[in-house]
């Protein structure tokens, strides 16, 4: 089987992209999609998703992979209430299961999932994209947390992690978070894996962690998924072929100690779902999203695909960010996630995929 092409879309009434625009793009079997409603903790509803997956169906897609089924914070933090928190997340897996989803796409950050301070920067050619300032992100989260939930607001736009039922309470969770280091979070990651694993086997669901983004600890916040060594802890500590990564180039390649090819050939078999983006990196340690073109970043999206390919890669892959491009801005468009820069990263990998196929002599 061939690598498979997804297209993360945030449902109807919930996205302007439509199906039938994403109907158009080559290639796309996969609908990488959530029902982006629910706060983390709660259970997934069988008859929720079966309305989701007619939709995609009807369109001639499939739901196999979902993103992202968000974790409690009690589960994180190893709080007495975290049972019956992994109870409800065991049922969402098998409701899951039941309705045909073979990858789970979700993430371990404490409190705050991808962080940028800028979600509509410049890029220089008339098109915006999202923004890191390393200066903002030092010890007040204030400033950061205003700029995305003033757009949040203003546009009637909540973006998964940046729930304002949470981020009303940021003090009590930085509260509660305190005495969770490094170690204390791995050890939470594990108990929560390990209950999942029978129920991953039962419906042969894979558990695919995203990579922390950026790859660092913030906020004093400690974060586990940031290199190549603490992937292969994470892989080691449960090794079951259900636990698995989603590997996310612009996540990882935001540190840029990180070879993300290298990553991805040494982990080739745990990898599920991969995530595709470039990024371009500044002097001062600032970073921009870039094109998917290999030579409008740093990120090294040529060599990444051809590990995977030589590894005979047969999961899901998605174009990650874009930019926003003829006339997407605020208001019309998910940051990061436009139709056209999207769709322009999409070709972008197909043709380097379907190269490698041809020298190989794959069809
Ligand atoms: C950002 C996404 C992440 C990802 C979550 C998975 O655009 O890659 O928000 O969906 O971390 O839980």
């Amino acid at each position: 089987m061939p690598m498979q092409m997804g297209f993360r879309w945030y449902g109807q009434g919930n996205d302007k992209i439509t199906l039938a625009d994403i109907k158009q793009i080559p290639g796309v079997t996969s609908i990488v999609w959530a029902l982006h409603y629910k706060m983390p903790g709660t259970v997934w509803k069988d008859e929720r998703i079966a309305a989701v997956k007619k939709q995609i169906e009807d369109y001639g897609f499939n739901i196999d992979v979902v993103e992202s089924v968000n974790v409690h914070d009690d589960i994180k933090i190893g709080l007495p209430t975290r049972d019956m928190y992994i109870e409800n997340y065991i049922q969402t897996i098998r409701n899951l299961g039941k309705n045909g989803v073979k990858v789970i796409c979700y993430n371990f950050m404490p409190i705050f999932d991808w962080t940028r301070t800028n979600l509509f920067h410049p890029v220089g050619d008339g098109s915006t994209a999202l923004f890191y300032e390393k200066a903002m992100i030092q010890d007040d989260y204030t400033a950061m947390v205003n700029h995305i939930m003033d757009f949040t607001e203003r546009y009637g736009m909540t973006f998964p992690g940046w729930e304002p039922d949470r981020m009303a309470i940021l003090d009590k969770l930085f509260k509660d978070y305190q005495g969770v280091d490094s170690e204390k979070l791995w050890a939470n990651l594990k108990y929560f894996l390990d209950a999942l694993m029978p129920v991953c086997e039962e419906t042969g669901i894979k558990m695919a962690i995203h990579m922390d983004d950026p790859p660092w600890d913030i906020f004093g916040l400690p974060r586990l998924m940031v290199n190549k060594e603490n992937i292969g802890r994470f892989l080691k500590m449960v090794d079951h072929p259900c636990n698995c990564i989603t590997l996310c180039s612009g996540s990882l390649n935001a540190d840029q100690n990180n070879n993300v090819a290298d990553i991805a050939r040494t982990y080739c078999d745990r990898i599920a779902f991969a995530h595709i983006r470039n990024i371009k990196h500044f002097e001062n340690g600032d970073f921009s999203e870039a094109s998917h073109r290999d030579c409008d970043g740093e990120t090294g999206i040529i060599e990444i695909l051809k590990a995977l390919h030589d590894g005979g890669y047969e999961g899901y892959i998605r174009p990650d960010h874009g930019r926003h491009l003829w006339g997407e801005g605020p208001g019309t468009v998910r940051p990061g996630y436009g139709l056209y820069d999207r769709a322009l990263g999409i070709m972008y990998m197909l043709g380097i995929w379907d190269l490698l196929d041809r020298q190989k002599g794959i069809k």
